[in-house]
């Protein structure tokens, strides 16, 4: 959990970034864009491809100042900054955003989507803009939203193949309650860790295991550690990209439509990349000893149906639920 300590050092980080990005003799506007990803990473390369649009299109009127690798902090303050205005672009997991933004639950409940094309599907159709619309509930405004694959469990102990296999261990998860119900519901002791902090926790024996996708465990160096990769592919909890609605509101009309537009743009850039560094990180990792099992997928989705249909008691989560799984298998 953040102290408000920490999250005041964020916050005056964040500030001093907000006070360079708009040179006043020039008039330019940098918008400050937040990630928490490496350079080079599908999203905050998509950042940096968003701020070269802005200043071909204005004729550098408009650019994007980037603030990678979680230099301005966790995730779920990156939100909080955004909505009072301190930074203009926070790229945020799904995950950071089931507790304040209840209508993302559904993207990130256990087995709602089948692949990678299942989601996409359901992120560009109604569903899809009807929750990028909720931002606007609370100081946001939803730019877009980017792919991050298939989230699957890897440990440093043993091959997992069924929920038993993760018995006794400790399994670090986003801050998201709905990944405390799903890994508690198949048996392990889930531990909530700021993303920056799971490297070092494996390291330490602090967790035994986490779960992601294959670029943020070969990013992070975690595949030195955890040899165990299994392919539960249990959540896709996609990424977000959200703007300060003070922000918005200042910026010229015309911007605002381009802005729109641009960052709409850049989804299928961001997914050309992402297909690509998919497979690029996982077979890394392999050639690197790493050793990959397929799980029991139906004894997993057995052990978790209890946390989705409690999920599902939501009248509006279920209502997105049966919308998504209508476009399962659809052309
Ligand atoms: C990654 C995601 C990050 C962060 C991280 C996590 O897949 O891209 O934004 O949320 O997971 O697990 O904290």
């Amino acid at each position: 959990m953040t102290t408000r300590r920490q999250f005041l050092g964020a916050a005056a980080l964040a500030i001093g970034a907000a006070s360079t990005r708009v040179p006043a003799a020039s008039g330019r506007i940098e918008l400050a864009a937040t990630d928490v990803h490496v350079r080079g990473y599908p999203t905050v390369e998509a950042l940096r491809w968003i701020g070269e649009q802005l200043e071909l299109e204005t004729d550098g009127r408009l650019g994007v100042r980037l603030y990678h690798s979680g230099q301005l902090g966790r995730e779920s303050d990156l939100i909080d900054l955004a909505r009072f205005g301190a930074i203009d672009i926070a790229r945020v997991n799904m995950a950071a955003l089931n507790n304040p933004f209840p209508a993302t639950r559904v993207l990130c409940l256990p087995f709602v989507f089948d692949d990678t094309a299942h989601m996409r599907r359901a992120l560009d159709g109604a569903v899809g803009r009807e929750i990028l619309g909720h931002f606007a509930d609370r100081d946001l405004v939803g730019l877009a939203f980017y792919d991050s694959g298939a989230r699957c469990l890897y440990n440093t102990k043993r091959p997992i193949v069924t929920p038993a296999d993760l018995h006794g261990l400790k399994i670090r998860v986003p801050p998201s309650d709905i990944f405390m119900h799903l890994l508690r519901a198949l048996g392990a002791n889930p531990t909530p860790l700021p993303y920056g902090e799971v490297y070092s926790a494996l390291q330490t024996h602090l967790i035994d295991g986490a779960e992601n996708n294959w670029q943020s465990f070969h990013t992070t160096r975690q595949f030195e550690t955890a040899r165990f990769w299994s392919y539960s592919r249990h959540s896709y909890s996609p990424e977000a990209l959200l703007l300060s609605r003070r922000r918005f509101d200042a910026l010229r009309a015309d911007d605002r439509e381009r802005l729109l537009d641009i960052a709409q743009r850049s989804v299928g850039y961001m997914r050309s990349l992402w297909d690509e560094s998919e497979r690029s990180a996982r077979d890394y990792v392999l050639a690197h000893g790493v050793q990959a099992n397929d799980v029991d997928r139906g004894a997993f989705e057995r052990a978790v149906a209890p946390v989705v249909a409690r999920y599902r008691d939501d009248a509006e989560v279920d209502r997105y639920w049966r919308g998504i799984r209508d476009l399962s298998g659809a052309a």
